[in-house]
């Protein structure tokens, strides 16, 4: 394996909860693998959502390249997950996942205020 060598790309639904155990994360891979997600969300108002991430190894969620929450990143371990609110104005927002496995279990989770997946219809 290279390291920091890229092994495909793949797609993930809006809100997920993975747990690879020893298995296979990706590929032919189940250790040392990691993978960087991004998304757009739509704020409907201005106001505070929540999200959540979960991960085994570390996870770092990121929203208008802003670092909102820190999972074990330096550390990693046994699963855990952590939740923050955050302030957003309404309209879109860009939402980066960067999460990491290095041996033994593996898993991950991401999930926000529905109301930021939620489509908006607009009758012209
Ligand atoms: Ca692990």
């Amino acid at each position: 394996m290279k390291r920091g060598g890229e092994v495909g790309t793949g797609t993930f639904p809006s809100t997920f909860s993975y747990n690879w155990g020893d298995g296979v994360v990706f590929g032919n891979y189940n250790d040392f693998i990691a993978f960087t997600a991004t998304a757009e969300v739509f704020a409907p108002r201005s106001g505070m959502f929540e999200f959540t991430i979960g991960s085994d190894d570390g996870m770092k969620l990121s929203v208008d390249d802003n670092l909102i929450l820190d999972c074990q990143w330096s550390g990693g371990g046994s699963y855990a997950s952590k939740s923050t609110q955050v302030q957003l104005s309404k309209g879109k927002h860009q939402v980066r996942l960067v999460y990491y496995d290095r041996t033994g279990g593996a898993a991950a989770s991401f999930d926000c205020d529905h109301e930021l997946l939620t489509w908006t219809e607009t009758v012209q």
